[in-house]
């Protein structure tokens, strides 16, 4: 495949594309974090709200599974984070994305140890301190994204955060084909990160229920939960999704809710039960309609990207 979408975040990664796997926990594990890496792209595993046992064996598998750069994803809102970090810097993991919060107290570790640190951030002011700390690139999500989400969609935050910070951002929420993937260039990112495509792979190991939902989804199938509690999480609308939107309504006790969502990702991940677990999925879910493997949906977004921009020049160019 050409360099023609090689961008300096590519050189500072030490990928071939810049197209970043996001870590979405109870799905990115060591395999299809290597199957990215191997496939040209950055693999992350998620460490979310797992044991660090379970995280450093990942680490350990990833490292048997490839000999390119991966990321390890730490999930802010974790019980176990300062061991997480602790055993991302005795593994030295090449890079560190972050993700429901600010890791500014771990930075100057990370930094020590010449990990690359790269933030995922919902707003401008987060950029900007991120940056101020010490971040090699940010990934600005949308509100289009799954999982836990900002305010603020992709199209609007990309292009302010590239005007107000000097480091590479790397667009996410709503990318999972060459459109988007140009869109994101012309929105002035130097890469994306994309979560929902990723766990819809052969190589993905999620339960094969959860890719059930994911092809079958339209545009509308996705909704967000939480925005009362303060951690606003975008899932497919199913009965839990509707149960949380009734006690919502109710303004029912946060503990209520929050003991609605113990464990709901795992039930949907790992057992499939995708009525009554949460089944986390970008909008761009409605755009999901097979299952290939990692190398095929990188190849097809490249080439997907190369032809657009080729029929653009023709219509436009010149
Ligand atoms: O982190 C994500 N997405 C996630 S984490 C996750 S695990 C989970 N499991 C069960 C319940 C809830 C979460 C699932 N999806 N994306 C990165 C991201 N971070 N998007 C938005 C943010 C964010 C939001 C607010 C980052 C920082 C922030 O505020 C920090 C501050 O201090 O201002």
């Amino acid at each position: 495949m050409s360099d023609l979408f090689k961008t300096p975040v590519c050189d500072l990664l030490g990928i071939e594309y810049p197209i970043i796997q996001g870590g979405m926990a109870w799905v990115s594990d060591a395999q299809l974090a290597a199957a990215v890496s191997n496939a040209g792209g950055l693999g992350i595993i998620a460490a979310g709200h797992s044991e660090p046992d379970y995280v450093r064996s990942e680490i350990k598998k990833a490292k048997e599974l490839t000999d390119r750069p991966f990321g390890v994803n730490v999930m802010l809102m974790s019980q176990y984070v300062d061991e997480i970090v602790d055993l991302i810097i005795e593994e030295d993991v090449p890079v560190v994305a972050t993700g429901a919060g600010n890791p500014g107290r771990y930075m100057r570790r990370f930094k020590e140890k010449n990990i690359k640190v790269v933030p995922v951030v919902a707003s401008v002011a987060l950029a900007k301190r991120m940056v101020r700390e010490g971040a090699d690139a940010v990934i600005v999500e949308g509100t289009e994204a799954g999982g836990h989400v900002g305010e603020l969609t992709t199209m609007a935050l990309v292009p302010q955060v590239v005007r107000a910070v000097s480091v590479p951002v790397i667009a996410a929420g709503g990318i999972a084909t060459g459109e988007g993937f140009l869109a994101a260039l012309a929105l002035g990112a130097q890469g994306v990160q994309m979560g929902t495509r990723f766990a819809c792979t052969k190589e993905c190991r999620v339960h094969p229920k959860w890719k059930e939902v994911y092809i079958k989804a339209g545009d509308r199938d996705t909704v967000v939960t939480g925005r009362s509690t303060g951690h606003p999480v975008r899932i497919i609308r199913n009965k839990l999704a509707r149960e949380f939107q009734k006690l919502e309504k109710q303004c029912a006790p946060v503990e209520e809710l929050e003991k609605l969502g113990e464990g709901a990702l795992r039930k949907a991940a790992n057992d499939g039960d995708v009525e009554r677990g949460s089944v986390m999925a970008g909008q761009i879910v409605g755009l999901i309609d097979d299952e290939p493997t990692v190398a095929e949906v990188i190849e097809r977004i490249l080439n997907e990207a190369k032809e657009i921009l080729n029929s653009l020049c023709a219509k436009y160019g010149g």
